[in-house]
Order: structure tokens, then C-alpha cells, then sequence
């Protein structure tokens, strides 16, 4: 395939809850998304990057810089066969997974479409849905907390993560355990923790949690092996995790027992499959990460969670958890916790161009020898 033209945009859309974490608060997400051209096939991607660097060194900003001035000119026009090829024709931009995985899930629903493939037959994937939990910020009070478990539990999501920082961690966790003593129930630290907090994170260990996520620095594995070492509870990398090799040396150090795959993060389908695979041979469970994506990204992550060792709800809920009105159709919704993997060619959703226009903040078109 060839890529002739590849259009970005900067899309807003307001949460209908706003969202705190450790490291930062969003009341709307600016995503940017990727329409490419390639032999005349349409195909859509999603760059969920945070607008600030408080996550991961990313931004929206950063993410439209590479995907403008390096990743466009470096593939338009290029010949590729498949991703493999298209991704090597950007081998030499380090990092940048964000910005990568907008263009790559593009290339792999125009790939799919050319086909008449649905994403997830093209990866590989043999689940008929995905097992869908939720993850929920930090609030101002329990109360609030126990609101939102109550109307995710009664919407039927199979289990709940909750986010904690210093100041809303053990107490909390003591008393959400107390109130739903058998709810399947894990904790989102986002790096807030350094090891002097061991004894704190050791009082984990008393709610049988599935695991603790990131609790330790973003760009840590060797103090994590210390950790996991000192806890009973699971130590499930985030942050830490960007390729199949980070993957593979995280659990050969034993720095953790689970990873939470995030398409996003990774640069994509492709290396997000490559850390399945390696996971999966060593017989690791992960589950699939989310970005609080629009229908474009949340589809691609339903298609990569497919695959068979995505054994653990992930945090791809409905899109009705977090927007009014999504940017593709049909709605992406779960039916008792689970959601179905979509079976239209490509990513098996349709981005709504009126929407997309009434909500885009800035647009650039790339053409292939412009
Ligand atoms: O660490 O998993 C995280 C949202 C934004 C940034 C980081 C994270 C999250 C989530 C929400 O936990 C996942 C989702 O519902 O999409
Ligand atoms: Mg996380």
C-alpha cells in the first residue's frame, strides 16, 4: 500500500465526569485523530495522549509535531506490504509511542478495509468480546466513590479499579473493601510511591486486590523488583512498559506479575501484540489499558484485547462512561461487563465527520510529493 494523504486533527471532547489521578485532573480530553488515504482506502487512528506531560513525557503537542514533521513525510507515499514494513520506514523516531500509534492504527484499519477484515482477525484475536471493568478517579470523598461503584457494579462491569496517591490510598482501599467485600477490586498508583513508602504499600497486601499498578516511578523496573519481592499483592507495570523488550525484562527481573497493555502508549497494535505474545510464552496475564480514548482508539483496544491472553478485565469500558456523543457509530457499549469485538472491516466502527468538524480545534491536511 501507499499512503497519498494523511489529514490530522485535534478533536475536544468534555468528559461527562471529570478525572482525577495522582499525577493529574482532565474535565475534557483533546485527542488527535489520524485519517489516512492509502490506494484509496480510508483508514482512522487515535492519538490519546494527555495534553500535559504528567503521565508520560507526551503531549498533544508533542504528539502533532512528530506525527507532522517526522512520521507524515517519513511515510507518505513510501510502499509498505505490512505494518512491519510501515513501521520501519519510521524506525529511527525513538519513543513517541502516542504519536506512533495514531498513524499505525490508521495503516491497520486502511490494511483491514483493503481486506474486508475486521482489526481483530487481521491480529489475530480469538475472544468474541472483551471483559470490561472500570477505573475511577479520585474523588473528594468516599461517598462519591461508593456512587460510582454502585452504578458501574449495577451497569454489570466486572470489576473496579480505583486510583490512589499519597493521602487517599490505604484508608480508602480499607474502606471500599469493607462495603464490597467480594467485588474483583485493584488500585492505580501512577507512579506516586518511591520505595521509602514500603510499609504503606506492604497494608495493601490486607484487601486482596488483584494488583497494584505503577506504584512505583514511570521509568522504574529495578525498584519495582524490590517491591513485588516485599508484597504478596501483584505489582502490575503501566507506565514503565513501552515495547516487547521493557516486557521481557521487567518479568525476567521479576519487577512485576501482571502489565497492563495501553495500545497508546506502546506505538501501537503491532508492539501491543508483541508484548501479548511475550506475556503470553511466559505466562503472564495482561489486560488492556485505556487513554479515556474516542471511538477510534477505544476500537483498536477492543480489537487488540481480543487476543487470547488478555485474561483480566481491562479498562476499555463503554464510551457512555466518559462522552455524551462519541465521534464514531455505533456506540461502543458494554452489556454485562463484557464488550462485543466488532466484526465491519477495519476497526468496525464509523468515524461521523459533522462531529468530528463541530469538535476539532485545529486541522492539517499532508499530501503524498506536496
Ligand atoms: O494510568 O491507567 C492509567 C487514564 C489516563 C491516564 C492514565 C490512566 C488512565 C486510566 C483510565 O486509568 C483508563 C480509561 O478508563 O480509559
Ligand atoms: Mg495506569
Amino acid at each position: 500500500m501507499r499512503i497519498e494523504q494523511i489529514d490530522l486533527a485535534v478533536v475536544r471532547l468534555p468528559l461527562i465526569r471529570p478525572f482525577q489521578t495522582s499525577s493529574s485532573r482532565k474535565a475534557h480530553l483533546d485527542h488527535i485523530l489520524v485519517r489516512v488515504v492509502a490506494d484509496g482506502v480510508e483508514g482512522w487512528g487515535e492519538c490519546a495522549s494527555p495534553s500535559d506531560p504528567f503521565y508520560c513525557p507526551e503531549t498533544t503537542e508533542t504528539c502533532w509535531h512528530v506525527l507532522h514533521d517526522f512520521l507524515a513525510p517519513m511515510t507518505l507515499g513510501k510502499p509498505w506490504e505490512s505494518i512491519e514494513d510501515l513501521a520501519a520506514l519510521y524506525k529511527k523516531v525513538k519513543g513517541n509511542g502516542f504519536a506512533r500509534a495514531g498513524l499505525e492504527m490508521a495503516c491497520w484499519d486502511a490494511l483491514a478495509r483493503s481486506r474486508g477484515l475486521p482489526l481483530h482477525r487481521l491480529l489475530g484475536g480469538t475472544r468474541s468480546e472483551v471483559l470490561s471493568g472500570v477505573s475511577l478517579g479520585i474523588e473528594s470523598d468516599i461517598g462519591a466513590v461508593f456512587e460510582n461503584i454502585d452504578q458501574y457494579l449495577g451497569e454489570g462491569y466486572r470489576r473496579i479499579k480505583l486510583k490512589i496517591a499519597p493521602g487517599w490510598d490505604v484508608d480508602v482501599v480499607r474502606r471500599v473493601r469493607g462495603r464490597y467485600p467480594d467485588v474483583a477490586l485493584q488500585v492505580d498508583a501512577n507512579s506516586a510511591y518511591s520505595l521509602d513508602d514500603i510499609d504503606l504499600l506492604k497494608k495493601l497486601d490486607d484487601f486482596d486486590l488483584l494488583l497494584i499498578e505503577q506504584p512505583l516511578a514511570h521509568d522504574d523496573i529495578i525498584d519495582h523488583v524490590k517491591l513485588q519481592a516485599a508484597l504478596k499483592t501483584p505489582v502490575c507495570l503501566d507506565e514503565s512498559i513501552h515495547s516487547a523488550d521493557d516486557a521481557r525484562k521487567a518479568i525476567e527481573l521479576g519487577a512485576c506479575r501482571v502489565i497492563n497493555i495501553k495500545v497508546s502508549r506502546v506505538g501501537g497494535p503491532l508492539e501491543a501484540r508483541r508484548i501479548h505474545d511475550v506475556c503470553a510464552a511466559r505466562g503472564v496475564p495482561v489486560w488492556c489499558g485505556g487513554m479515556h480514548e474516542f471511538g477510534i482508539g477505544r476500537a483498536a483496544n477492543v480489537a487488540v484485547a481480543s487476543l487470547a491472553g488478555f485474561s483480566l478485565p481491562g479498562d476499555v469500558s463503554g464510551s457512555d462512561k466518559y462522552y455524551r456523543e462519541d465521534v464514531v457509530e455505533p456506540p461502543i457499549l458494554a452489556t454485562r461487563g463484557a464488550i462485543a469485538v466488532f466484526e465491519g472491516s477495519g476497526l468496525g466502527v464509523e468515524p461521523v465527520p459533522d462531529r468530528i468538524r463541530k469538535n476539532t480545534l485545529r486541522a492539517a491536511t499532508l499530501r503524498a510529493g506536496a
